[in-house]
C-alpha cells in the first residue's frame, strides 16, 4: 500500500516536473550550456561548446574545454607552461565527474599535458577514482599519450626567479592579472568547468597546475572530488577556484551541492561556503581568495567569492558567451 501511494507520488512528481520543464524549455531556446572559472573560461566554453554542436556528451564537452588552457604554454598555472613546484617541477592536479559517479582524478602528475584526458582514463579504464605521481604518469604513458616536458623556458625563468627570495604568498586573482591583452594572462590560473546539455546532462571537469611554487608533494583540491569538483545527478555541479587548502577544509563543492540539494539556488549555495570559510578561519583567510561557480540541474548559475576579482565565463547553447564579475563577502 505504502509502496502504491509513493509510487502515485513520483509519478504526480515527475509530471509536474516535465511541466516546469517544458515552460522553462519554451522560456530559454538557448540555455546555458558551459559555465567556467575566470577571464579565460570563456575560450574554453567555446571549444567544450564547439564539441556539444558536434553531437559529443556533456562529458566530451567538459573534457575537449579543459584541453584548452592545459595546451596553452602562456597560462601559467593549467597544463603545459604550468609554474613549477618549488624544486622546478610542474606538477598537474586535474579531474572529471559524471551523471553517473564517475569520477576520475590525477594528482602530482608529471610530464603529460592533459591531465584532464589522464583523469578520463583513470575513469573509464581502471577500477579507481585518483591516481597519483609517478604511477599516474606510467599509466597516461601506457595509455599511449606522449611524454611532454612541461617547464616552459619563461615558467623556468619564473621559477629562477622566485628562487631569489624563496617567498611563497598566495596573490589574490592572479589569474586575471593580465599584463597583456585579455586572452594572453600570464598568471592563468586553475578552470573549473560545468557542463550543461540540452538534454540536461550534466558533466564537470576541473584542471590546473596548483599554486605555483608550492613545496613537493603538495596538492590542491582541485583534483578531489568534493572539494574542488562535485557533481550530483538532480542536484547540480560546482567547482572551486583559489588557495585550495581553504576549500578542501570545509569539503567545499561537496558543501555548495549539499546546500542546493537542500533547496537552495546556486547563488545562495556559493554564499554559503564562502561565509562559512570566513566565519571558521577569521584572520587567517586575509588577503586570500576563494571562488565557487556553482550550475543547478535546471541551469540557473551562481558565483560567489571571498574577494573581488573572481570572474566566470558563461556560454549558451548558440555559442554566445559573457565574462562576468563574481560577487564577493568582502571589499
Ligand atoms: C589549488 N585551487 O591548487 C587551486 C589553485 C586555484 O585559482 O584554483 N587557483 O589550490
Amino acid at each position: 500500500m505504502s509502496e502504491g501511494i509513493s509510487r502515485r507520488g513520483a509519478i504526480g512528481l515527475s509530471v509536474a516536473a516535465g511541466l516546469a520543464a517544458g515552460s522553462a524549455r519554451a522560456a530559454d531556446a538557448d540555455p546555458i550550456a558551459v559555465v567556467s572559472t575566470w577571464d579565460f573560461g570563456k575560450a574554453a566554453n567555446a571549444a567544450a561548446v564547439a564539441r556539444f554542436q558536434a553531437g559529443g556528451s556533456a562529458l566530451d564537452a567538459v573534457e575537449a574545454g579543459a584541453r584548452v588552457p592545459e595546451a596553452d604554454p602562456t597560462n601559467h598555472s593549467v597544463g603545459y607552461g604550468g609554474y613549477p613546484d618549488r624544486d622546478g617541477h610542474v606538477t598537474l592536479d586535474a579531474i572529471i565527474m559524471d551523471e553517473a559517479g564517475g569520477v576520475g582524478a590525477v594528482a602530482a602528475l608529471e610530464d603529460v599535458v592533459h591531465a584532464i584526458s589522464v583523469a578520463r582514463l583513470v575513469m573509464e579504464k581502471t577500477p579507481h577514482t585518483l591516481l597519483v605521481g609517478e604511477g599516474a604518469t606510467r599509466f597516461a604513458l601506457a595509455q599511449g599519450m606522449k611524454r611532454t616536458r612541461l617547464l616552459t623556458p619563461e615558467a623556468e625563468k619564473a621559477w629562477r626567479e622566485w628562487l631569489k627570495t624563496a617567498h611563497y604568498q598566495p596573490v589574490a586573482n592572479s589569474e586575471n592579472r593580465l599584463p597583456g591583452p585579455p586572452g594572453s594572462s600570464r598568471n592563468h590560473d586553475t578552470i573549473g568547468m560545468l557542463a550543461r546539455g540540452r538534454d540536461g546532462h550534466l558533466a564537470a571537469a576541473c584542471t590546473t597546475s596548483g599554486m605555483a611554487f608550492k613545496m613537493r608533494g603538495r596538492v590542491g583540491d582541485s583534483p578531489q572530488a568534493g572539494a574542488g569538483l562535485f557533481l550530483e545527478k538532480g542536484v547540480g555541479a560546482a567547482a572551486s577556484t583559489g588557495v585550495g587548502e581553504e576549500v578542501t577544509r570545509i569539503a567545499g563543492t561537496a558543501r555548495v551541492v549539499a546546500s542546493m540539494r537542500a533547496g537552495l539556488s546556486p547563488q545562495a549555495a556559493c554564499e554559503e561556503a564562502v561565509k562559512h570559510i570566513a566565519a571558521l578561519r577569521g584572520a587567517a583567510i586575509k588577503g586570500l581568495q576563494v571562488g565557487f561557480l556553482a550550475l543547478g540541474q535546471d541551469g540557473r548559475v551562481g558565483a560567489y567569492a571571498l574577494l573581488p576579482g573572481f570572474t566566470y565565463a558563461v556560454t549558451r547553447h548558440s555559442g554566445a558567451a559573457e565574462v562576468l564579475p563574481s560577487a564577493s563577502l568582502f571589499a
